[in-house]
């Protein structure tokens, strides 16, 4: 089976496909338009090819480093060819962002029965950490775990209450400390009661900070340490939230968030406003932590499982109509 047949039987097996496709339509579009004005591509023409290209990827989030990267894998895969076809490149686009994109199992989340789980989420204001929280408590839930949504931002008005409504909704346990309480405190005390519980996971629902604000950063890090005294294995998975519109801005903060927390996983929400999911790639590429999730809108149900398969063909589209 080739690359792409492959790729298309994932496609046909995924229920979140036209979520996907509606999701990544904008660069589509881009890519479509770069592609539409070649019928073959002539060895002179490469060169101008080469750099709408480069431009395409940038345009798309996709960052300068990773660009260069599948700017140059892909030329070597042309140049290879006598006579280059615009089906030839879609089918080495393909290629490229496959190889680029490596480890492409997505693993379901670490869960150890007989255990206290925990996530961790973190990521800057806004990014959909809460929200989040609770579309994984809504999946955990279905497939047989209990769950504490546990409110360790303590930082923002609002912020428990909006969790606490959230774990009424998804009818999951819910946890929160003392108003204005230290959020690892809260942690410490969450463990305890989800222990005495027997909860297979709870589910740490941090507040947003910006990645350059070091003692927010430093908050972080105390919590990561204090939850491992009562919970040694913890966190079994640490995910940064990513807002997909945030652009460039958000391999930052990956890079950044993953030098505090080690990252297990990031999670890109919002994708199915304008984002331009060229991130997707940036990030993996950059700090090799895959993406685990895609958000897809504001629902309990919008999370779906990242699929690498998905997320090309919704990039690229199809190829066999130019064979
Ligand atoms: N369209 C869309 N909206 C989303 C998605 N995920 C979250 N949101 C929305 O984004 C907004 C912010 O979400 P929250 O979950 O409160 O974000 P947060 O990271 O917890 O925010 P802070 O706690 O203030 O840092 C809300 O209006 C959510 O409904 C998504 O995948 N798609
Ligand atoms: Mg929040």
């Amino acid at each position: 089976m080739g690359l792409f047949d492959y790729i298309k039987k994932a496609l046909n097996q995924n229920k979140d496909k036209n979520k996907y496709l509606s999701g990544f339509k904008s660069t589509n579009n881009k890519i479509e338009a770069t592609l539409n004005k070649i019928d073959v591509l002539s060895k002179e023409k490469q060169e101008s090819f080469m750099e709408e290209l480069m431009i395409t990827l940038l345009e798309a989030d996709v960052g300068y480093e990773t660009s260069k990267i599948a700017c140059d894998l892909f030329y070597g895969k042309i140049q290879e060819l006598n006579f280059v076809t615009k089906r030839d490149i879609k089918y080495k686009l393909y290629e490229t962002f496959y190889e680029i994109y490596k480890d492409r199992e997505v693993d379901d989340l670490k869960i150890t029965k007989g255990e206290v789980n925990v996530i961790l989420m973190s990521g800057v204001n806004g990014a959909g950490k809460t929200t989040t929280s609770a579309k994984i408590a809504h999946q955990l839930k279905n497939q047989g775990y209990t769950i504490c949504l546990v409110a360790a931002d303590t930082f923002r008005a609002g912020a428990v209450k909006q969790l606490e409504e959230w774990s009424k909704i998804v009818g999951v346990d819910f946890f929160k400390g003392k108003d204005g309480e230290d959020p690892s405190s809260v942690l410490i005390s969450a463990a305890r009661y989800c222990k005495e519980k027997n909860i297979d996971v709870m589910i740490c629902d941090t507040a947003g900070r910006l990645q350059n604000k070091v003692n927010l950063m430093n908050e972080l890090d105390k919590m990561i340490r204090v939850i491992k005294k009562e919970i040694p294995n913890a966190p079994s998975e640490s995910l940064l939230v990513i807002d997909a519109n945030t652009g460039q801005n958000g391999i930052n903060q990956a890079k950044l968030f993953n030098e505090i927390t080690n990252l297990t996983g990031v999670i890109l929400t919002k994708m199915d406003g304008t984002s331009k999911g060229g991130i997707i790639l940036g990030i993996k590429n950059t700090i090799n932590v895959p993406v685990r999730f895609i958000g897809l809108g504001e629902k309990i149900d919008d999370l779906s499982k990242f699929s690498i398969e998905m997320y090309l063909y919704s990039l690229i589209g199809e190829v066999s109509e130019y064979q």
